[in-house]
């Protein structure tokens, strides 16, 4: 049995998630709640010192990082294929997916971050935020909690992720006029990464994303929202992030 250990779907938990729905894999969920910092317990330590979430535990060995996570799950179980067996449009999929896990991804999780997680943060007492960030294993999130709880994402570096943001937003409206599908002909795992990312845009940037300026990716977000994988996965979210899903609904 599969051990997923993830937040909401959403970034990179829903990635596996989603993935694994596709296939049709059961899997044993630990829902780690991050506003809580669960994933920086001495219990999910054990599992991925890193403090990281996901983490998937299979067959004895820890998987960590979703995008590779993805890949093991299209490889190691039967279902329907979620990679295609064209070298050019696996090529176009492993390179939709680094451009959204380096450079699109980064930009709207500090957007988000900056926020929803800092305003939520700042509800907790700040001195038992403050000793619980200093134990956060990895330097990066260090920075990134502190940024957040105090307010300290600075006008140049969030200017920057929104310029990145609507950049980005318009090379994937491009793509997907050529392209029915991030790799090309077939739904892949370079929707899925792309779909976590984006699911939410239509709500966050609204002035950007939306049935005038990108219907293509209108369309590629509603026909992903449709699969019942999708609606199964986002059914086990628990916070107001998983119901930004329902902007998808189909308009009478
Ligand atoms: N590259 C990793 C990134 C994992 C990561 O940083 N996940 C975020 C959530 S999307 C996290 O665990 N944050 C915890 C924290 O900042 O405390 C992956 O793709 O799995």
């Amino acid at each position: 049995m599969v051990k997923l250990y993830h937040w909401e779907p959403n970034a990179n938990s829903g990635k596996p998630m989603l993935a694994l729905a596709e296939k049709g894999v059961p899997y044993e969920s630990h829902y780690l709640d991050l506003l809580q910092m669960d994933q920086h317990k001495p219990e999910y330590l054990a599992v991925n010192p890193d403090g990281t979430i996901p983490a998937m535990v299979h067959e004895g060995r820890v998987l960590t990082e979703s995008t590779p996570m993805m890949e093991y799950v299209d490889a190691m179980f039967d279902g329907p294929p979620l990679r295609p067996t064209d070298p050019k449009e696996r090529w176009r999929m492993r390179w939709w997916m680094r451009y959204f896990d380096a450079y699109f991804g980064p930009s709207v999780s500090m957007i988000g971050w900056n926020v929803f997680v800092g305003p939520t943060a700042r509800q907790r007492d700040p001195e038992e935020m403050k000793a619980a960030i200093e134990k956060i294993p990895l330097e990066s999130r260090r920075i990134a909690w502190r940024k957040a709880l105090f307010n300290e994402f600075t006008e140049e570096e969030l200017a920057e992720s929104r310029r990145r943001t609507i950049f980005s937003i318009d090379a994937l409206e491009k793509h997907l006029t050529k392209h029915k599908f991030i790799a090309g002909e077939s739904y892949t795992l370079g929707d899925i990464n792309g779909f976590n990312l984006a699911y939410a845009l239509p709500f966050s940037q609204a002035d950007h994303c939306n049935d005038e300026k990108t219907p293509k990716i209108m369309a590629w977000l509603r026909w992903i929202y449709a699969r019942p994988a999708t609606k199964e996965t986002w059914a086990k979210g628990r916070t107001e992030l998983a119901s930004r899903l329902k902007m998808l609904e189909p308009k009478n």
